[in-house]
């Protein structure tokens, strides 16, 4: 493992480190000289696959946000400097269908790192994954830290609960425990049932003769999408500052599913309205259907800046899912590729 003069090999431990975000801090903080430690479940088939490329330098625990003891086993095996807790329940659709397990993972998951920080290494700095499905039906836009919440979904009750848990500890036992409110940030490493990535690969998989329609549910829900890349800069930057604090990360700006749709379609020459259509089973029982962060104060105090735009951030989604499908050695069908993506 390389250890650089930015962090005398600071130990960092990642739960959730097979998901979207976790692959993408892991490898951020390996690059600023961290022993990276990432926690994942057992399973039948372990999906090491979003950080295959960084497999080698990753230290993997086993242990279960619903195992009180192997969080504990795992923070005293590794004495973390830093923690992120990302692992989480996170697909808002499923918490209807599965209210108790979100509960208990995303929800009570949370104060059981947080007991387990506290009776083990009450030093460490703490991040909580908390999330703009909090403001639910919005209070007032743009939503800020200070916006009350009112959540609309079993993960949304859920993710309230754990923030005030991370700002309860921090209040209780003058522990270092950050809430990172974020909004929607998507990747090519995105799941595939999340909107954005279903788009995507549902386009590509058009070009490709794969598929011939795309089902959605509600095209006119608005979200603040932002680049995943962009989004772990902020939550390291929340444990290098003097205090813990509470800090919403969002882009500023927000657009409807049917606007992501449309310039997905463009991107190869298509018309979303020719391939899209509405299916109620993807309607949920309850829909947040605005969401606008206003990330002032952590523009202000951690000097973040996102550096991916919207129309930046689908395009490359697309393309990636296009490449994807080309080192398969498949053939378009319909559309135009664009230029970037190549037969390698
Ligand atoms: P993700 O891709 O769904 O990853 C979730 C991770 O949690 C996976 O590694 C999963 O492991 C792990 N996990 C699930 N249940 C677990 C359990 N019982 N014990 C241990 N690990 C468990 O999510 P993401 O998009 O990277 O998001 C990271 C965090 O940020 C989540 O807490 C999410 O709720 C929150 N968040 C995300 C967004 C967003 O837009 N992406 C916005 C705000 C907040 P498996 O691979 O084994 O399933
Ligand atoms: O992509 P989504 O499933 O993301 P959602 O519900 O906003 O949650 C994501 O962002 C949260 C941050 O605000 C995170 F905390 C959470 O973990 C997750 O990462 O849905 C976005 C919107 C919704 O309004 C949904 O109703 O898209 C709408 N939508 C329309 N058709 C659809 C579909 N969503 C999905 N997943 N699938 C559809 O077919």
């Amino acid at each position: 493992m390389v250890s650089s003069s930015l962090h005398p090999m600071k130990t960092a431990f990642i739960t959730g480190i097979t998901g979207q975000d976790g692959s993408y801090l892991a490898e951020y903080l390996l690059k600023q000289g961290y022993k990276v430690v990432g926690m994942m479940r057992r399973s039948a088939t372990p999906s090491t696959a979003r950080f295959a490329a960084i497999e080698d330098q990753v230290e993997i625990g086993h242990g279960d946000l619903l195992d009180q003891s192997s969080l504990m086993r795992l923070l005293d095996q590794h004495k973390p400097d830093e923690i992120y807790n990302l692992a989480a329940q996170s697909f808002v659709h499923s918490s209807f269908h599965e209210p108790v397990h979100t509960g208990s993972v995303t929800g009570l998951g949370v104060i059981r790192m947080l007991e387990a920080m506290r009776l083990v290494c009450p030093q460490a700095r703490f991040y909580q994954a908390s999330s703009s499905e909090m403001f639910g039906e919005v209070q007032e836009t743009p939503q800020r830290e200070t916006t009350p919440f009112h959540p609309r979904s079993p993960y949304g009750v859920a993710k309230v609960y754990g923030h005030w848990a991370t700002v309860n500890y921090r209040e209780s036992y003058d522990m270092f425990a950050c809430s990172g409110i974020l909004f929607n940030h998507e990747s090519p490493r995105r799941g595939l049932e999340f909107v954005t990535r279903k788009i995507s690969d549902h386009v590509a998989a058009i070009v490709f003769g794969e598929k011939d329609k795309l089902a959605l549910g509600n095209l006119d829900a608005r979200r603040d999408w932002g680049f995943a890349g962009d989004y772990i800069r902020a939550m390291h930057l929340m444990l290098q500052q003097d205090t813990a604090d509470d800090y919403v990360i969002s882009t500023g700006t927000t657009q409807s599913v049917r606007e992501f749709c449309r310039i997905a379609f463009e991107r190869v020459g298509l018309n979303y309205e020719d391939f899209v259509v509405v299916d109620p089973r993807f309607f949920r029982p309850a829909e947040v259907e605005l969401l606008l962060g206003d990330a002032s104060k952590a523009k202000e105090k951690l000097g973040w800046e996102p550096e991916v735009d919207f129309q930046g951030l689908v395009e490359m989604m697309v393309d990636a899912d296009l490449q994807r499908r080309l080192d398969r050695f498949q053939k378009p069908q319909r559309g135009t590729l664009p230029a970037g993506v190549k037969s390698s």
